[in-house]
């Protein structure tokens, strides 16, 4: 059990994050990282079987194993045209230990504080691996569009968001391999309907992308985001990968869409 400060709560709810050190110990994320490095080659697999769909500008969606693979194509640099992971949507479905980590009591104790109730309902089991070279990036986003807030799947019940999302670092985590930015204080200007990409948006009219603040994370820390808060990351530069574990939880009946995945969308309870 992770009992929250209330600088922590007060962080998440105006600040829009904050990071908890050492939550995983080096043996559970060593098991994490074996559970990736399946993906990976599982991902690659696949990326050969579907090398004609494959595309820079889209996304190429294959279920396999319960998992949502979602695969792109390289669209610059020296590994152009090469297949690229964008994410793993519920990858518990194929490494059944990612699923056990995603429900992990340590992270339902911090989303269940944040939201207010013990049971939740889990929508994100998702694996990022941004690997050298791959170019893969987050445009600036609120999660709360990914979500769906504003449309008929989607309600604030509690009214603070109803959504709490945690990124683990499997890597360390800094500004060159690709970290998350995040505009500070950015939640308070609740959901905004955000475009794919900034450029003529009448809204970012009112936040500023020079405030926002690079984390650097060590192995085994947990960054805990608002739905409102802004944030994206850019490709990673190292030549080592960056890999991140990402679960999000629900307050019960904000939600109402299916996720892909075999077990998106389970109740989750904290026992403590
Ligand atoms: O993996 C990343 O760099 C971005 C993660 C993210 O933006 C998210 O979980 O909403």
């Amino acid at each position: 059990m992770i009992d929250l400060t209330n600088k922590q709560r007060n962080d998440f709810f105006q600040t829009g994050f904050f990071i908890l050190s050492n939550v995983f110990r080096p043996d559970e994320i060593d098991e994490m990282k074996s559970s990736f490095q399946s993906l990976q080659e599982t991902a690659f697999s696949l990326a050969n079987l579907h090398s004609e769909e494959l595309k820079p500008e889209k996304e190429t969606y294959v279920m396999h194993q319960g998992s949502q693979f979602v695969l792109g194509q390289i669209r610059q640099g020296i590994n152009c045209g090469q297949p690229s992971i964008r994410r793993v949507s519920w990858c518990g479905a194929a490494e059944p230990l990612l699923s056990e980590y995603g429900n992990d009591p340590r992270l339902l104790s911090i989303a269940s504080q944040l939201l207010g109730s013990k049971e939740m309902s889990q929508l994100i089991n998702q694996a990022h691996f941004k690997l050298p070279g791959d170019e893969v990036e987050f445009e600036w986003h609120q999660d709360s569009t990914h979500r769906g807030y504003g449309g008929k799947y989607w309600q604030d019940v509690n009214g603070r968001g109803s959504y709490v999302q945690t990124l683990t670092a499997i890597d360390e985590i800094s500004q060159r391999n690709g970290t998350v930015y995040f505009i500070p204080n950015s939640v308070k200007l609740g959901h905004l309907n955000l475009p794919r990409t900034l450029n003529n948006c009448l809204e970012s009219e009112k936040f500023r992308l020079e405030d926002a603040v690079p984390i650097e994370m060590k192995i085994g820390s947990v960054a805990v985001f608002h739905p409102y808060s802004i944030h994206g990351s850019q490709p990673n530069r190292s030549n080592k990968s960056r890999h991140v574990f990402i679960n999000g939880f629900a307050y019960p009946r904000a939600n109402s869409r299916q996720y892909p995945g075999e077990g998106a969308g389970r109740t989750v309870v904290c026992q403590y």
